[in-house]
């Protein structure tokens, strides 16, 4: 049966930004997404630099292959956007904004075991501020996660706050300095479930996550959902058509909705262009230990 979500889930997305759903991957479809995905990681041996596909760790190569990210699997293998418009999904994010909606992105992030790397803190809105903010992402579980293998964190309310300045040394670096911050880093949620659950986190939350010390990796599948009248003010990504393209349930419309929601433009542009993971290479101070840190100071 698809899930429907209950006015309480809905009113905790609206307080706090976020929610984890249970259940929402079948068996069969958690089954299928694995396999498609060990599929993409096997071929990455081949593969010696991030591509439009793949975004490596920095101690990748040939023979100890190490895929940090698959980046907009949708546009390279079809299960993807098989599940990025299945309505066991979509239903759940209409319910959050609106019936009409449209795939903005979305990436696989694989936090490997025991070198898995950390996300800074910041604002997907950051990265994509649209018209209006009715915009979120999904985060699809492919492994059980919990505490030790890099949850993702949330800070409770901070998607009402603020949009935070994502630059350092004049360049856009997409994380913010932890010290400059209005909100209390500490009161962070984790959004752990078995796999098969979905997390779903407002564009405007604050979030990150840990390094991954555990020895069971944590792959999450993120896709990036806003409602048809959400327009990108900074990057239609691949064009009208292929925006158009991404309209995955209900109808589209050429007349954005402009709502009083805080901008910053992602510009000028990172000085490490690429996933997240580059850009943040730019960032002034880290809050969260790296493989490569944590590997120094035992030294
Ligand atoms: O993979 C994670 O835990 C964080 C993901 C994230 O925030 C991002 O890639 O924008």
């Amino acid at each position: 049966m698809p899930i429907k979500l209950t006015n309480a889930q809905v009113e905790e997305y609206n307080e706090k930004g976020y929610i984890v759903v249970e259940g929402v991957l079948s068996p069969e479809k958690l089954a299928k997404l694995r396999e498609e995905t060990d599929k993409i990681i096997a071929a990455a041996s081949s593969v010696t630099e991030n591509n439009e596909l793949y975004d490596l760790e920095d101690s990748h190569n040939a023979s100890n292959p190490r895929v940090r990210r698959i980046k907009e699997p949708y546009n390279h293998v079809p299960y993807f956007w098989d599940l990025a418009k299945d309505s066991d999904v979509t239903d759940i994010v209409a319910q959050l904004v609106g019936p009409n909606v449209r795939v903005y992105g979305g990436k696989m992030n694989m936090k490997a075991a025991g070198y898995g790397a950390p996300v800074e803190w910041h604002q997907d809105w950051a990265f994509y501020p649209h018209t209006n903010d009715d915009v979120l992402a999904t985060g699809m579980l492919l492994d059980d996660c919990d505490e030790a293998n890099g949850p993702l964190m949330v800070v409770p309310g901070s998607h009402k706050g603020p949009v935070y300045d994502h630059h350092n040394d004049g360049a856009f670096c997409g994380a913010f300095d932890p010290d400059e911050l209005k909100v209390d880093l500490s009161s962070a949620e984790k959004l752990m479930g078995p796999a098969g659950s979905m997390t779903i986190h407002h564009v405007r939350a604050v979030h990150g996550s840990a390094l991954n010390t555990s020895n069971r990796q944590r792959r999450l599948l993120l896709t990036e959902y806003a409602a048809a009248d959400a327009w990108p003010i900074a990057n239609l990504k691949g064009g009208f058509e292929a925006f158009e393209g991404r309209m995955v349930r209900g109808v589209s419309t050429s007349q954005p909705r402009m709502a009083p929601v805080p901008v910053r433009m992602p510009f000028p542009g990172a000085k490490k262009q690429g996933s997240i993971y580059e850009n943040q290479k730019g960032a002034g101070r880290r809050y969260f230990d790296t493989f490569e840190s944590k590997t120094e100071a035992a030294e």
